[in-house]
């Protein structure tokens, strides 16, 4: 009864759709290094409320729908007469009509193409928020759920010489059985909110690999390299210019799959205060695939956490993939060097990339800044942890997540969840997808943000689903969401656990600019003596190896309505929307220069 309040039947339907044919099989590893014919830019877009674009007035698929993008007589649409937005970009901040809309939305696009012999051609997508399909010159080519994680879908036999066109729809209606689900306290951007464009390889190419320093070693790199239109047999090499510079030749097996090992000269390993990235060449036949590239090990020992071998303190902030000064969707490189370059200035050496993966230049910017990267899936709150599809999503969502940036040297940790409710069909299911972080990704430690349980002044971290986890992640809001200031640097914590543990978030809200005592709500002073007071009781927390408050910029929230105050975001950034630094920042500033804080 309540979605139908949420929206018509219609509103749903493309985002409930699924097109038989055509779902993607291919995710390119390291599209950014290939070479892209970049279809960013003005795209025709049609609002369509009640999913007319796809479905008749009977509500069947319709075989003429929008995506043929026609000129007939008596066709009722025309995309080269509908207005224009700006991909990549969320559609809510680019026209005030669609500030709350969630979909569907249809873009449009002619280019022109010349196609090249042995050659395979796809259709690159960033990320489109949350549900897209995707049709090259009116025939469908694929479909992709999910709003944080990118896909590539063939074009290879859809396009043809000179003029061609792509239509995608995108929904961000809000499911209950996605992910994630119904209630964030996020705001919903919808679109085609990263890059899209065209990539070409040779019909026998490089998707995938992993290159990875073994753990206990300073020179052992182990991994795989995976090859598409290979037959056994068939031979790679990966290169590394380390100062001696170091090449290996490997055979694909019949599963198009080649191991690697390699052990350069003279690698310096990477790390938050040295980021030494190399040069890293992968080739294959007429596939050759450049990176760069950092090697270091993480691992867990009793309570530490362990880079390259020796305990390390995670100094860090939670980010959203907010937009500053603009607002809306952050995609650009700006974007990602002004929020890590705050991270920087606030002298952390890690940051948590809440609550989906971000745009992959944000792991890139960390790779060369030297900043730890916890990265999430969006399973948040209550998701609908009974239902096989739901978690058939979240683990599409991991996958994707870990096969994108697993050859980034700063992301350490996989998260698969936030403050999600304690319960076994919960655990269950947060606890396979734990176990598929770790079988997919052996060398980096598996994660989630739990819900801490109060009693009294004590706070206690016992959700069995820490067991599945090597570092458990805690969320808690003394001072804020519950007890005052003043009692935060008397609690006491009881933690089941005898792993790293990490307070994945803390915080206040602070209106930037509002004055007032510090015991005073929504002023910047209250929130800083929330932080001096949060600072006080953590170093009083023996396992603590890492901090990640709450949060680094003001962001969008529907949820948060407070006027005067919210104005539709939350407000627990330590800078505003505007990137005006409230007091806050300078508390964690001192703590973090003066290393104030963790005593790894
Ligand atoms: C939380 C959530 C985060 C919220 C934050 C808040 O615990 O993990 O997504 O934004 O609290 O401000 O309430």
């Amino acid at each position: 009864a309540l979605t139908t309040l949420i929206g018509p039947a219609q509103h749903r339907a493309i985002a409930q759709t699924k097109l038989d044919e055509g779902t993607y099989k291919t995710l390119l590893v390291n599209v950014d290094h290939r070479k892209q014919i970049s279809l960013d830019g003005d795209w025709h877009t049609i609002i369509d409320p009640y999913g007319s674009g796809l479905y008749t007035f009977h509500n069947e698929l319709r075989k003429d729908g929008y995506f043929l993008n026609e000129h007939k007589d008596n066709t009722e649409y025309d995309f080269s007469k509908s207005p224009t937005l700006k991909v990549p970009g969320d559609w809510n901040t680019q026209r005030e009509l669609l500030h709350f809309y969630e979909g569907p939305l249809w873009y449009q696009r002619d280019f022109t193409y010349q196609k090249k012999a042995n050659q395979r051609t796809f259709f690159h997508v960033g990320a489109a928020n949350y549900r897209s399909f995707v049709w090259v010159n009116g025939k469908f080519a694929c479909q992709h759920e999910g709003g944080f994680t990118p896909y590539d879908c063939d074009a290879t036999d859809l396009l043809h010489d000179g003029d061609n066109f792509v239509v995608i729809a995108v929904d961000a209606t809000r499911l209950a059985e996605g992910v994630p689900t119904l209630q964030t306290d996020w705001f919903n951007y919808g679109g085609l909110t990263r890059d899209v464009a065209l990539v070409e390889v040779p019909t026998r190419f490089i998707d995938d690999y992993d290159l990875h320093l073994v753990r206990g070693t300073t020179n052992q790199i182990d991994g795989y390299v995976h090859v598409i239109g290979a037959s056994a047999g068939d031979k790679v090499s990966v290169s590394i210019a380390t100062p001696t510079p170091t090449t290996v030749e490997a055979t694909v097996d019949a599963n198009g799959r080649a191991a690697i090992q390699l052990y350069p000269g003279g690698l310096e390993l990477w790390s938050p205060d040295h980021p030494r990235l190399y040069k890293v060449q992968l080739k294959t036949g007429e596939d050759t695939l450049d990176d760069e590239m950092g090697f270091r090990t993480v691992e867990v020992r009793g309570t530490q956490i362990l880079l390259n071998g020796k305990p390390i303190f995670l100094h860090g902030v939670s980010i959203h993939a907010e937009a500053p000064i603009r607002t809306g969707r952050a995609y650009t490189q700006e974007d990602a060097d002004t929020l890590l370059g705050w991270v920087k200035e606030l002298g952390g050496n890690y940051a948590r990339l809440a609550h989906y993966p971000h745009d992959q230049r944000m792991t890139r910017t960390a790779d060369r800044l030297g900043v730890l990267i916890w990265s999430e899936i969006p399973v948040y709150w209550a998701c609908h942890f009974g239902d096989p599809n739901t978690l058939a999503l979240a683990q599409s969502q991991l996958h994707e997540m870990i096969r994108r940036d697993r050859n980034k040297a700063s992301v350490i940790l996989w998260s698969v969840a936030n403050e999600t409710p304690n319960n076994p069909e919960r655990t269950k299911f947060l606890t396979t997808l734990a176990n598929d972080a770790r079988e997919y990704d052996p060398t980096r430690l598996i994660t989630a943000a739990l819900l801490v349980r109060t009693n009294g002044m004590t706070k206690i971290v016992d959700d069995p689903l820490g067991k599945a986890l090597d570092v458990i992640g805690a969320n808690e809001y003394v001072g804020w969401y519950e007890h005052e200031p003043s009692d935060i640097a008397q609690t006491k914590w009881q933690i089941d656990y005898q792993k790293p543990l990490i307070i994945s978030e803390f915080g206040a809200d602070a209106k930037f600019g509002l004055h007032g005592p510090a015991d005073k709500r929504w002023t910047e002073e209250f929130q800083a003596n929330v932080f001096t007071q949060q600072l006080i009781m953590l170093n009083n927390i023996p396992q603590l190896r890492g901090m990640s408050p709450w949060i680094l910029m003001d962001f969008r929230s529907p949820r948060r309505v407070l006027p005067e105050i919210q104005d539709g975001f939350n407000r627990k950034g330590l800078v505003s929307e505007k990137g005006e630094k409230k007091q806050a920042f300078s508390v964690l500033q001192k703590a973090y220069k003066n290393n104030g804080v963790g005593k790894a």
